[in-house]
C-alpha cells in the first residue's frame, strides 16, 4: 500500500508529540507542516527534518497533495481549519477542546460530513494503556453491570510553564483537562442524560477555575463522579494519571495510583500492574500521555485503511463537549442540566 502523506498544522508544545508518533506508525510520511509563527515552524522542521514548511495552511492545501491533515493548534483556529480541510477534501484529525462552542463543533461536523471527509478529534486520553485495560475488564463481564464510577484526576502540577495559554482563559479546567476525564466517563460508563457540577478557583494566579466536581447520571443507569483538581498537593504528586472506581453487581474495579489494577471479581481478586510502555522519545511522567498519542494515531491509520468512522469521531466527540458546555451552564446556576437539549 501507497504511503499516507500527512501534513500537520500548529508546531507548538504538543505537536512535537504528535511528529514523534507519525515517525513511530508505519505506512504514514509527514510530508508538510505549517505553523503561523516562522520560530515554531523552524524548530518542528529541522527536528523532524521536514522540507516543506507553510506559515499560511490556505497555502498548504493549495500546494500539497495530502491523505489527511492533523491539526494541532489551539481551539479558536479549530473551525476554519477544519472547513478549509473539508473544502479541499482531506480527512483531518483536529486536536481537542474540539471547538469553543457546540455550535462551532456542529459546524465542524456537518462540513466534514457533507464533503465525505472522515473528521476525528484528538481525544487521546481513553486511548491510554492502564485506561484501555479498565475498559477490558468492564467487556469482559467480571464485575457484572457497572453501576458506579469515580473517575478522578487530582494534581497540583505546573501545566502553566508548558502551556501558558492555560492561566488565562475564563474556562480552565473543566474546558481543558476535565474534557479528557469526561470522554473517560462516557467511554467507561456511556452516555451521560443528566450533569450537576461545582467549580472553584484555588489558585489566585489563573483566571478560570481549577477544581471541578460532577455528579452524573448516565443512560444506561450507572452514576458517577468526574472530580478534576490542579490545586491538590498530594505526598506523590499523580500527574498525569487518571485514577478509577469502578462498581458493579458482581464486583469491582479499582485503578490506584502507580498504575495498580485491582480486579475484585467472579473469579476472585487480581492485582496487576498496567504501566505504560515508556516508548524511546518520551519522558516521564508524560510517558503515559505520549503513548496514547501513537495509540490515536494508529487507529486513524487503521479507520482509513478500512473506510471507518474512529471511536472519538466528530460527532461522538460532540457528546464529549456537550458535557463540557453543560458542566460550565450548571456551575454558574447550580441546577442540574440535561444533555438532551444540547444534542
Ligand atoms: P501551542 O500554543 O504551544 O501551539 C499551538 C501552535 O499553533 C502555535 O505554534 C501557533 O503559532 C499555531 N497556530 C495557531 N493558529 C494557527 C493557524 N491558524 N495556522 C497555523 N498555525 C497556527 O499549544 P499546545 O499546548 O501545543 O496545544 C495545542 C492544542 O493541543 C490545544 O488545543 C490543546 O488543548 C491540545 N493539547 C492536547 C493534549 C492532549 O493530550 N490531547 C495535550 C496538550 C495540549
Ligand atoms: O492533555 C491535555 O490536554 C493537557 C494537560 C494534560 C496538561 O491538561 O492540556
Amino acid at each position: 500500500m501507497a504511503e499516507l502523506r500527512g501534513a500537520l498544522i500548529g508546531c507548538g508544545f504538543f505537536a512535537v508529540n504528535q511528529m514523534h508518533g507519525w515517525r513511530d506508525i508505519e505506512g504514514v510520511a509527514i510530508v508538510a507542516i505549517c505553523d503561523r509563527d516562522p520560530e515554531r515552524l523552524k524548530i518542528v522542521g529541522d527536528q523532524f527534518g521536514i522540507a516543506k514548511r507553510y506559515t499560511d495552511a490556505a497555502e498548504m492545501f493549495a500546494g500539497e497533495t495530502l491523505d489527511f491533515v492533523d491539526i494541532a493548534t489551539t481551539a479558536p483556529s479549530h473551525r476554519p481549519l477544519v472547513e478549509m480541510a473539508a473544502r479541499h477534501r482531506v480527512p483531518v484529525i483536529c486536536q481537542k477542546p474540539f471547538a469553543p462552542t457546540l455550535a462551532d463543533a456542529k459546524a465542524m461536523v456537518k462540513a466534514c460530513t457533507e464533503a465525505g471527509v472522515p473528521l476525528m478529534v484528538h481525544e487521546n486520553f481513553r486511548w491510554q494503556s492502564p485506561i484501555q485495560a479498565v475498559r477490558a475488564v468492564v467487556d469482559s463481564g467480571e464485575i457484572g453491570t457497572p453501576f458506579f464510577g469515580r473517575i478522578s484526576f487530582r494534581s497540583a502540577y505546573d501545566v502553566f510553564s508548558g502551556q501558558p495559554y492555560l492561566a488565562t482563559g475564563k474556562r480552565f479546567i473543566i474546558e481543558d483537562l476535565g474534557i479528557h476525564i469526561l470522554d473517560i466517563a462516557r467511554f467507561l460508563l456511556g452516555d451521560v442524560s443528566v450533569i450537576t457540577t461545582r467549580t472553584a478557583r484555588i489558585n489566585p494566579a489563573i483566571a478560570g477555575e481549577d477544581v471541578a466536581t460532577m455528579l452524573m447520571d448516565h443512560v444506561g443507569g450507572a452514576t458517577s463522579v468526574v472530580d478534576c483538581s490542579y490545586a491538590t498537593r498530594l505526598a506523590t504528586e499523580p500527574f498525569p494519571q487518571t485514577l478509577i472506581e469502578i462498581d458493579g453487581s458482581d464486583g469491582t474495579i479499582r485503578l490506584a495510583q502507580g498504575y495498580r489494577l485491582t480486579v475484585a471479581g467472579k473469579s476472585g481478586t487480581v492485582v496487576s500492574n498496567v504501566s505504560p510502555p515508556l516508548l524511546p522519545w518520551a519522558s516521564r511522567p508524560w510517558h503515559n500521555i505520549q503513548e496514547s498519542v501513537v495509540a490515536i494515531q494508529q487507529h486513524w491509520v487503521d479507520c482509513l485503511a478500512k473506510g471507518i468512522e474512529p471511536a472519538t469521531s466528530g460527532a461522538d466527540n460532540l457528546r464529549t463537549l456537550a458535557l463540557v458546555e453543560a458542566a460550565y451552564a450548571g456551575a454558574e446556576s447550580r441546577d442540574p442540566v440535561s444533555l438532551e437539549s444540547l444534542l
